[in-house]
């Protein structure tokens, strides 16, 4: 039942060669792909560390992707965070400065924050693909995962109306198996009970490994939250001790707004690999040339 211990995947250069080749060669094999030459060794890697180097369940993540970002242009094809900027000035999304004891990032969404009618659900829904494809670019988050506090203190019938089954569709398949980032919980404060309908309607199409790591806090969440992270990690407005939320806020909308061009190329780019250095690049140049020539 038990997938491998994180200390016993790959890690160093030697190790991490012989699946990126594998998954390279399933790729170019795969014909929805075939139009593509190649694809880079830390744009892989983010797909093989997703699924543990299960390099079958990697290719399949790869290809979910490809066809996720090909079904919903409305919400790929525009990941311009100046384009959104009125909406993140409302602190309505952190990441926060913190990791959490496993390593997890951990997002914090203030879906009250949102005016339904400013805001479309497609534009709201972009703030999300745009934070995803800057942390999937972190090894320690390729590793470690996510973790995402939704705040629906203020949900209200204008936000259910922009849920519609396309919607909830798209919101299931990136939490299960179509963008290469680990959920590792999903923590609902606040909600009122007229969400419920709404996640109604995502629920039915997530795997049970997912619908497992959702927790629902409600509005006395300072308890139950405390559970699960500690006090360091979690702004004071959360119950923690760490920085308040609206200046983790405007630091991580800054940090998107530094990431403009970045995320605009990956926007435009028909497999979103445009072959950034990772963070902490383990495969030299040297070998990413040799595996090139391999064929
Ligand atoms: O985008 O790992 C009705 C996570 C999320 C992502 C993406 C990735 C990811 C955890 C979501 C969570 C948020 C892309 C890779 C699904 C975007 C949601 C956008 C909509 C419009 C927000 C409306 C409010 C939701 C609130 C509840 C959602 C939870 C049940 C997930």
């Amino acid at each position: 039942m038990n997938g491998p211990q994180l200390s016993e995947l790959p890690d160093d250069a030697e190790q991490l060669r012989p699946y990126v080749s594998s998954l390279r060669r399933g790729a170019l094999q795969a014909g929805e792909l075939s139009a593509v030459r190649t694809f880079s060794q830390g744009f892989l890697l983010r797909f093989l560390r997703a699924r543990d180097f299960d390099v079958e369940l990697s290719l399949k993540l790869l290809l979910n992707y490809q066809r996720w970002r090909k079904e919903s242009p409305e919400i790929s094809t525009c990941l311009s965070p100046s384009s959104v900027l009125g909406l993140l000035n409302t602190s309505y999304h952190a990441v926060l400065p913190q990791r959490d004891h496993t390593g997890s990032r951990v997002l914090v969404y203030r879906i009250g924050q949102w005016v339904p009618k400013d805001w479309s659900a497609f534009q709201v829904f972009r703030v999300s693909l745009m934070t995803s494809e800057i942390i999937s670019m972190e090894t320690e988050t390729q590793r470690r995962g996510l973790k995402a506090i939704f705040d629906l203190e203020g949900w209200s019938l204008g936000h259910a109306l922009q849920i519609n089954p396309s919607l909830a569709r798209k919101i299931s398949s990136v939490l299960s198996d179509s963008f290469p980032l680990k959920v590792r919980g999903i923590h609902l404060v606040n909600e009122p009970m007229f969400f419920r309908p709404v996640f109604a309607m995502i629920r039915p199409f997530l795997p049970d490994k997912i619908k497992q790591r959702i927790h629902m806090h409600g509005a006395d969440f300072h308890d139950t939250l405390s559970d699960f992270f500690s006090p360091p990690v979690l702004p004071p407005e959360y119950g923690g001790e760490g920085p308040g939320i609206e200046e983790s806020c405007q630091d991580w909308t800054n940090k998107l707004l530094q990431s403009e061009n970045l995320l605009q190329q990956i926007a435009t780019h028909p497999t979103g690999d445009i072959a950034v250095a990772p963070d902490d690049s383990l495969i030299s140049e040297e070998a990413e040339t040799e595996q090139l020539s391999e064929g």
